[in-house]
């Protein structure tokens, strides 16, 4: 009998990550396997069993009768779930540990900079300004993470090996040594209150959605080091209100904006992001993704699941993430 094709449906993506080369790494893996792009009109809809996506349009995923897993080539599922007519299938995300390391790199990295204010001397060194300033230890700074999933939890580890004190934020109660846990409504301003670093590490959910807000900024510690906190974006651009993080850097409410994510991807040219003296950006690639390993992760899955054995890392729907 023949093997359920895989149907791919990828926006976007230049390089390793065009449609093209997911297509050439799948065949390469299966090749008893039909893997075709979407829509393909030299296949029933109803011989497509499995699709790998990233960030499908609309409606695209509905028009398969037979659709048994729905693989999302990220780890954040927030635009796969925004399509109302996604059928009622298991979706799996991504979650490796190489994703998980370079999410951490990019946190630590980020916070090491703002504790050793390293941007101040990069523009010291343009200037040819010999000026050492005060430097505290790793401990007088309180990072406090929002999220303490996969991805937090493995920046959470480094950050206490090197000193700084660490907080987090969750929707249920969690319990990590060495970690000041807050969790729910209830845990938000007490979490804000000891924080000076606010590094953001959540999903895109209804819940979630423009949670890096002027209320939250405010709300933030004011009697740290830097004298104003300083926030860092590495989960999705939905999340933070981009006129209020702006506003509060110009007011002084914050004192630093790290962001990898945007409302709009590619940041437009026009965006006051750009060139603003107290923002860092990066273009949403914190974490790239081996695309080799998770091509190998979706194929293994695939064949497992026919075996009748359970799929990982599936997405709770009701939840969000
Ligand atoms: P997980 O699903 O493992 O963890 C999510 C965490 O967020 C959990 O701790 C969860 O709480 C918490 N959370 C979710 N909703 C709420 C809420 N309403 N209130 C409080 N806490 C909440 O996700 P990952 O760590 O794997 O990934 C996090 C996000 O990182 C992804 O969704 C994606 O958007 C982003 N990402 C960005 C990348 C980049 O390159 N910029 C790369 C990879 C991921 P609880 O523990 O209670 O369930
Ligand atoms: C992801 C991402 O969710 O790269 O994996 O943003």
């Amino acid at each position: 009998m023949a093997k359920g094709a895989l149907g791919l449906l990828i926006t976007g993506g230049t390089d390793n990550w065009s449609p093209e080369r997911w297509r050439e790494r799948f065949l390469a893996l299966c090749p008893a396997r039909k893997i075709v792009m979407l829509p393909d009109a030299s296949v029933a809809a109803a011989d497509i069993h499995y699709v790998a996506v990233w960030k499908p349009k609309s409606g695209a995923v509905a028009a398969l009768p037979n659709l048994k897993v729905i693989f999302n080539l990220g780890a954040g599922v927030d635009a796969v779930l925004a399509d109302s007519s996604l059928p009622n299938v298991p979706l799996v995300r991504v979650s490796s540990a190489n994703l998980t390391s370079r999410m951490t790199e990019y946190v630590v990295m980020h916070v090491l900079m703002l504790h050793r204010q390293q941007r101040y001397y990069d523009a010291a060194q343009r200037e040819r300004i010999w000026n050492p300033k005060i430097q505290w230890t790793a401990s007088g700074l309180r990072v406090g993470i929002l999220g303490l999933g996969q991805i937090a939890l493995d920046s959470v580890e480094v950050l206490k090996r090197l000193g700084f004190q660490v907080a987090g934020w969750s929707r249920m109660r969690r319990s990590i040594a060495g970690v000041e846990c807050f969790f729910g409504d209830e845990g938000f301003a007490p979490f804000l209150a000891r924080t000076d670093v606010l590094v953001c590490l959540l999903p895109l959910t209804p819940q979630t959605r423009g949670i890096l807000n002027r209320k939250t900024f405010s709300l933030l510690a004011r009697d740290g080091v830097f004298g104003a906190p300083a926030i860092i974006n590495a989960g999705r651009g939905g999340l933070q209100v981009e006129p209020d993080i702006l506003a509060a850097l110009d007011d002084g409410t914050l004192s630093a904006a790290v962001l990898d994510v945007f409302a709009l991807e590619p940041l437009p040219l026009d965006s006051p992001f750009w060139s603003h003296p107290k923002v860092t950006i990066s273009p949403h690639n914190a974490a790239d993704t081996d695309a080799d390993a998770i091509s190998r992760d979706v194929v293994a899955q695939i064949e497992d699941f026919e075996r009748g054995l359970p799929l990982s890392n599936v997405v709770d729907r009701e939840r969000g993430y």
